[in-house]
């Protein structure tokens, strides 16, 4: 297949001012019916060219007058039509088969609802259109359907008109606001509806509506929450009023992202959007609070201001990221808040920028955009607008932002068009920015720094590399801002003077290769905290004593710089053979009872880098090494701290009403961390004697699955990390609570891990989305006993592959977040990821091709895995009939 490259973009040849659409609902044979007013703008001998697959073309008529087969082409992809008129009507019907769309693109059926994903080239699958984001048209869709069982009929923008027709009915919708047909989205079935209201600054009154699946509308009331702080802080931050009389969200079960921003009419995975008490997590809290602002923020950057075409994704999601984070931030704690992202950012884009697969946050070219939702255009974009926020201040920003959305409202905008807003109101160049957009690779800022006591000046040499990535071996410096502060020895602030100032911190923006920036009155030779808050997103490189490390992990003002400097101290010892846990113990004791520090904060700080985060520190990577080490370290830091953690978390007692707010969430974190830490220390001599070792726990759940616990099993006494470990899964009354009981069991592992696990099937076996966590939990179980266990779990009646939450719960959790067991060096890890991608590429490419990231950094890996992932890649890429999506991603991580 040949590549689509940004270098041949060409505006359209027709714009469609208006479209009708009219959409008579049925499961395998949906009849939609396109009116469009069609205007050339370009050549006046150009054809018209619409895009459609998986259609079959009933009518086609050109002012009214029917087109004969011969006056056009069809093909698999595309219609054209030649020597049509400067100005015309064209009405096109179609017929489509919703239930037989396994792929989840186009309009589709989840529990018997019909639902739509038209992002990013789905529309070309309901029906023939310039489906590409700069053709925007004003939408007119009319729905008929069943009254019986599609009680709901609803489309983007207002409702106009609807009423019966004997056993049907219909409704039509009017979207007043120009829209790619990405944008596009209609729902119909039975849901339940949670109804509110939100008054906007200038006073319109917009009716709120969450549809749910029936019986579920109580769990829809934290999103509801959460849209509302959603508009009111756009409004407040960024001065952005809702448009419409409506807003709509729906939750459906089968959908292969998180959630889609159609105008007016969200459509979510309802992962991220139902929670209470019982059934979601904390986490699961802060992702719907994060995603429902992400998605209603969408509505200016993305729908007001739409892409160009699909290369600048990132003018709209990476922005949108950021402002999703911002607003994470101010609901939830900015320096928590930070210090997530950006744990998220190293452990999904940092890996992809260093591997096969590294592209830049615009790309030049691509097979399929389905491809390119990526952490480096969602992730790394957001810290492109950060920084810009950072270097210009907070104030000039909003100036920019306003700009951008004036300009540019109601239009299909290039990143080129969004710097240029910080030119307009700066009057500085911002095109060095650019190469942050066009360059893949992370850059690599290297520090060093001289200390002259007799002048009491700091000299610091900083410099950039970015490493080359495929396709680009040679890079131009980036402008790279660096927060730096500094602190005495003893772990206190220092201040100094620069640009004629004292201050006791400085921004710093290197924008070449090379730069030397001199501090004065530095009054002893300091250390240096550098790249404050995660300023800029590189590798940072130090060369300085570990006794500076552990000053800032003791007493950096700057909490992510704390946070940072526990986590490479951790990632430090736990890569030297020889590195011990004493004195990192000492520090996080501090840290755990200094009574000024927020229990969020000081969860995170008790977390050590996961197996991940340190395979990108050890070349080659052995992922048996790292397992070994980490656990050990672990285990070291465990029993150091055994008496510190035990009481703490006694002082913590379970709460017994729930509230999802960030302090309660904050103490059931510490809760839950301070337990993992307790699970983690060796059994005393007294539990070893007496009690179920690992040994015996993995004989115990050898036996099938669904047999009663042996009676020897049974009558095993329990250590005392796997009674508290019980005790906390037992008297949990929350989802968080529980699974955080039931993961420490996991860890341990052993008969109270499979009664656990019993327990929780049989009380949650109607609930999908917690089934979901009980499949996750045990194939991210780092036993190796679990290479059998995924095998059995795909066997298991509640498996369903054709549903993305449940295959990922699955599949992705065993290759994502269990390195120990997914690199066995076996090579049945792979195997088993191999076999689940091409089982799904058979019906969803899109879903399946995201799992190819889990082979994509093979060469970084230590034999016997860099072979076997390498066999398994070719093997895939060998099969016959694979999806262009898989054969991109599989093609590229074997180049
Ligand atoms: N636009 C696709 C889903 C999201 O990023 O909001
Ligand atoms: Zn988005």
């Amino acid at each position: 297949a040949r590549p689509i490259r940004l270098t041949d973009y060409r505006a359209p040849d027709f714009v469609i001012p208006e479209t009708r659409l009219a959409f008579d609902l049925h499961p395998t044979q949906t009849q939609v019916k396109a009116t469009y007013r069609i205007e050339r703008r370009g050549a006046a001998d150009a054809p018209l060219v619409l895009l459609g697959e998986r259609l079959i073309l009933k009518t086609l008529r050109l002012d009214g007058v029917e087109v004969a087969p011969e006056a056009y082409a069809l093909t698999p992809e595309c219609l054209t039509l030649s020597g049509v008129p400067d100005r015309f009507t064209l009405e096109i019907d179609v017929e489509i088969n919703p239930q037989d769309n396994k792929m989840l693109e186009g309009l589709y059926m989840s529990s018997g609802r019909y639902c739509t994903q038209c992002e990013a080239e789905g529309f070309r699958k309901i029906v023939y259109f310039p489906d590409r984001p700069d053709v925007l048209s004003k939408y007119t869709v009319r729905l008929r359907a069943p009254k019986a069982g599609f009680p709901r009929l609803l489309s983007n923008g207002n409702l106009i008109d609807s009423g019966e027709e004997g056993t049907f009915h219909y409704a039509v919708w009017e979207d007043p606001f120009p829209k790619p047909a990405y944008l596009f989205a209609l729902v119909a079935g039975e849901l339940d509806v949670l109804e509110d209201r939100f008054v906007t600054m200038s006073g319109r009154t917009v009716d709120l509506k969450i549809f749910v699946d029936p019986g579920m509308s109580a769990r829809a009331a934290y999103a509801m929450d959460a849209l509302k702080r959603s508009m009111r802080w756009d409004e407040e931050t960024y001065g952005r009023e809702y448009d419409l009389h409506l807003f709509m969200i729906v939750a459906v079960r089968d959908f292969n992202f998180g959630a889609m921003e159609n105008k007016g009419l969200n459509i979510f995975n309802a992962s991220l959007l139902l929670a209470d008490a019982q059934t979601a997590t904390d986490l699961d809290y802060e992702r719907i609070e994060s995603v429902v602002a992400h998605e209603y923020f969408h509505n200016w950057s993305g729908n007001r201001v739409t892409c160009r075409d699909w290369f600048q994704l990132c003018l709209k999601e990476g922005l949108t990221v950021f402002r999703d984070q911002s607003f994470s931030g101010d609901q939830r704690g900015h320096a928590v808040q930070r210090i997530k992202d950006v744990k998220m950012l190293r452990a999904r884009q940092f890996p992809e920028d260093a591997g096969p697969l590294a592209h830049p946050v615009r790309p030049a070219a691509y097979l399929k955009i389905d491809n390119f939702y990526t952490a480096t255009i969602y992730e790394k974009g957001a810290e492109i607008v950060g920084m810009l926020k950072t270097v210009v201040g907070a104030e000039t920003y909003r100036r920019a932002l306003d700009h951008y959305f004036e300009t540019h409202d109601g239009t299909a905008a290039t990143l080129e068009d969004f710097l240029s807003s910080f030119e307009a109101v700066t009057g500085q160049d911002f095109s060095p920015w650019l190469k942050w957009y066009v360059q893949a690779g992370t850059p690599v800022l290297s520090l060093s720094a001289t200390y002259d006591g007799d002048t009491q000046r700091l000299t610091l040499t900083v410099s950039q590399m970015t490493p080359p990535t495929p396709a680009q071996a040679h890079k131009a410096p980036v402008p790279i801002p660096v927060r730096l502060g500094l602190l005495s020895g003893a772990g206190a602030p220092l201040s100094f003077r620069f640009a004629g100032e004292t201050v006791p911190e400085a921004l710093f923006v290197l924008t070449e290769a090379r730069a030397q920036w001199v501090l004065e009155d530095v009054t002893e030779a300091p250390v240096i905290s550098a790249l404050r808050g995660f300023s800029a997103p590189v590798k940072l490189t130090l060369t300085e004593p570990e006794a500076h490390r552990f000053a800032r992990f003791r007493g950096d003002p700057d909490p992510f710089n704390r946070w940072e400097a526990a986590q490479s101290l951790a990632k430090a010892l736990i890569l030297d053979p020889h590195g011990a846990a004493a004195d990192y113990a000492e520090a996080l004791r501090a840290t755990l009872t200094d009574p000024t520090l927020d229990a969020a904060f000081k969860a995170l700080m008790t977390g050590l880098p996961t197996e991940m985060d340190l395979a990108q520190s050890l070349t080659p990577v052995d992922p048996a090494f790292i397992h070994t080490r980490r656990k050990a370290f672990k285990a070291e830091l465990a029993a150091a701290l055994k008496t510190d953690a035990e009481a703490l978390y006694a002082a913590l007692p379970a709460e017994t009403t729930f509230s999802p707010d960030a302090a309660s969430a904050g103490r059931r974190a510490l809760r839950n961390a301070l337990l993992d830490l307790i699970v983690a220390a060796p059994d005393s001599d007294a539990d070893r004697s007496e009690a179920t070792s690992d040994q015996a726990g993995a004989q115990a759940v050898r036996r099938p699955e669904g047999e009663a616990p042996l009676e020897r099993d049974a009558a095993k006494p329990l250590s005392a990390k796997q009674k508290i470990a019980k005790a906390h899964y037992h008297d949990a009354r929350n989802m968080t609570d529980m699974m955080a009981g039931l993961s420490a069991l996991s860890q341990i592992h052993g008969a109270a891990y499979q009664d656990a696990l019993e327990d929780f099937y049989a009380r949650f076996k109607s609930e999908p989305l917690v089934l979901d966590k009980w499949f996750a939990v045990q194939a991210a179980c780092p036993h190796p006993e679990t290479l059998s266990r995924v095998r059995r779990l795909i066997t298991h009646p509640d498996f369903d592959r054709k549903v993305p939450n449940r295959w990922r719960a699955v599949a992705q959790a065993f290759a994502a977040n269990n390195p120990a067991i997914f690199h066995d060096a076996s090579g049945e890890g792979y195997a088993f990821i191999a076999e689940e991608i091409l089982s799904v590429d058979r019906f969803n490419p899109m879903t399946a091709a995201r799992l190819i990231e889990a082979f994509g950094g093979f060469k970084r890996y230590a034999e016997p895995h860099r072979g076997l992932m390498q066999a398994v890649l070719e093997r895939i890429l060998g099969t016959e009939g694979l999806s262009k999506n898989v054969a991109e991603l599989a093609g590229k991580a074997l180049a």
